[in-house]
């Protein structure tokens, strides 16, 4: 059978400063899906990077006093740095600086230029301009006169512009995601979009002429291509277009991209990208989610409240895997929601440290102890299968039940389901609620320590199923928090050749060898 192929993007990131957890949850939450997907053997196609061009960049390189490509450089490197950090595996990271990137950008606008005949004219654009959007507003669109997410004024300005007959296209897209065939997800931020064409939306400007820091129109050097109109084209240059036919049609024809970003740029996404794409005789997205935004403590995360949080701190304090877990357990993916990063301490404590590390480690100490560091005989004739088929682990009159392929087949479908629903947070709630937690309150409850000594069979019966459980919850966690996962693996003696793909083989109960060395290693989540 052909191997299945996922192609996965994040926003390019604006690189007027360093990255803060905004940039950070996209981005986590694309190597979540990644991973997850090259878990079930499929070939993965994971594109992020930075948008480097435009007004907003420039302005502050000046106000730094440094040209726009140092800041570039700096800040970009800065990206990457975090992302590799916070063990981001994509597969390709862009600038919106690489040749290679200028190149395709230019046959693109060529296309819809089409030597005059095409979808770009010459006009005067007179308006407002909101440099921290790099979008052109209407009045409509203004609170008190500013823009509603810079809290600024725009700036009036009047030049001559290339504009893009956005409108000749708006009933085909407008189709098209009424369809399905461009599938926005969640649902409501398809009616959003959908409610935009309602609103009335118009031709837009492509090019700007007073800003010198962008990719040079090829049929008009005096202008540059507007920013936002050449950093959507990253989803494609990234992949061979213009340049490398057979790559273009692998990842974007046969493919097809999912793109992943936060409300705030969803028209850009959702009415322009298509429309761009059908004007140069190209195929449209095949799939946009847009999760939601969040605040800090209530708060919109700004540099003037003094409430950005840098990624980097939190990877210090809690380590990659921690942070992975912390960002994406808060709320909903496709919701608004809060973070509370005072909150973070306690959740690490409770879920990981006295969760998660735990049970692992007072596991193995077990088995270290009791029986010669070995996985002791497999035998699960009476286990107790809770009839909802959830994995639940339950103690009955003093017998150790509840534990079996179909039951751990519950939560696997289940977990299943939700990431590929991108409910992260409720797969995470799904592995410590029926994982993790019974699991530790039935060591609570059965005292091992104590058991060892009067009924060993039932006690390798037991220590048996919870090494098994903690295989299975290695594999569960593999794509949130991918150290861990290696870690106890490792300590459960599982060869390194055995990680890779998740399968019937790696997923069926009863997988871990009875007799297998296991290695006491380090504390996963040491206590805060
Ligand atoms: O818009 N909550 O770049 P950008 C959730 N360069 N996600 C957040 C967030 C928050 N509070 N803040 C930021 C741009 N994000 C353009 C994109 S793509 C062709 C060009 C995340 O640096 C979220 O993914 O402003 C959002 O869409 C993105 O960062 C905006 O990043």
């Amino acid at each position: 059978m052909a191997k299945k192929r996922f192609y996965i993007t994040t926003p390019i990131y604006y690189v007027n400063d360093k990255p803060h957890i905004g940039h950070a949850y996209t981005t986590i939450a694309a190597d979540v899906l990644a991973r997850w997907h090259r878990l079930e053997g499929d070939e993965v196609f994971f594109l992020t990077g930075t948008d480097e061009h435009g007004a907003k960049v420039a302005q502050s390189a000046e106000e730094l006093k440094k040209t726009p490509q140092q800041l570039c450089d700096e800040n970009s490197k800065k990206f990457k740095q975090a992302f590799k950090n916070l063990n981001i595996d994509y597969s390709y990271f862009i600038r919106t600086t690489d040749q290679r990137h200028k190149e395709a950008v230019a046959k693109f606008m060529q296309k819809l230029w089409k030597n005059g005949e095409g979808d770009i004219y010459e006009g005067t654009y007179e308006g407002l301009y909101c440099t921290g959007c790099e979008n052109f507003l209407t009045e409509k669109e203004l609170i008190d006169g500013k823009c509603p997410n810079h809290l600024k004024a725009p700036e009036k300005i009047k030049e001559k512009n290339y504009f893009f007959k956005l409108e000749k296209y708006l009933p085909q897209v407008r189709e098209l995601i009424e369809k399905d065939e461009i599938k926005i997800r969640p649902e409501d931020k398809k009616k959003e979009t959908l409610g935009l064409f309602k609103q009335g939306l118009e031709d837009f400007s492509v090019s700007r002429e007073r800003v010198k820091w962008g990719i040079p129109l090829p049929f008009d050097q005096s202008q540059v291509t507007y920013v936002w109109v050449e950093a959507l084209q990253n989803y494609i240059s990234a992949i061979g277009y213009g340049d490398n036919q057979k790559e273009f049609e692998k990842w974007w024809v046969e493919t097809g991209p999912l793109h992943l970003m936060a409300k705030d740029i969803l028209k850009f996404h959702c009415v322009y990208w298509p429309a761009l794409l059908l004007a140069a005789g190209e195929k449209p997205p095949k799939e946009i989610f847009v999760h939601g935004f969040f605040t800090i403590n209530g708060q919109k995360m700004s540099k003037s409240l003094g409430n950005v949080i840098d990624p980097e701190e939190l990877v210090k304090k809690y380590g990659a895997d921690a942070t992975r877990y912390l960002l994406l357990a808060q709320f909903p993916f496709g919701q608004d929601g809060d973070i509370k990063a005072e909150k973070f301490d306690e959740q690490f404590n409770a879920d990981l440290a006295n969760g998660l590390g735990n049970l692992v480690s007072r596991v193995l100490n077990l088995v270290v102890k009791y029986n010669e560091s070995k996985v002791p005989e497999r035998d699960d004739s009476t286990f107790f299968v809770d009839k909802t088929g959830m994995m639940t682990i339950s103690v009955k009159n003093g017998i150790v039940g509840g534990l079996s392929g179909t039951t751990a087949g519950g939560v696997w479908y289940m977990l299943d389901k939700l990431i590929n629903r991108f409910d992260f947070s409720a797969a995470i709630d799904i592995i410590m609620q029926r994982v993790i937690k019974p699991c530790n309150q039935v060591i609570d409850n059965s005292k091992p320590w104590e058991t060892w000594k009067t009924d060993k069979a039932s006690w390798e019966k037991l220590m048996y199923t919870l090494l098994e459980v903690i295989r299975h919850m290695g594999w569960m966690i593999r794509p949130f928090m991918p150290n861990t996962s290696d870690e106890i693996f490792k300590q459960l003696g599982i060869p390194k050749e055995g990680q890779k793909i998740l399968n019937a083989e790696t997923m069926k109960w009863g997988g871990l060898p009875p007799g297998t060395k296991i290695k006491k290693g380090k504390i996963l989540f040491p206590r805060m």
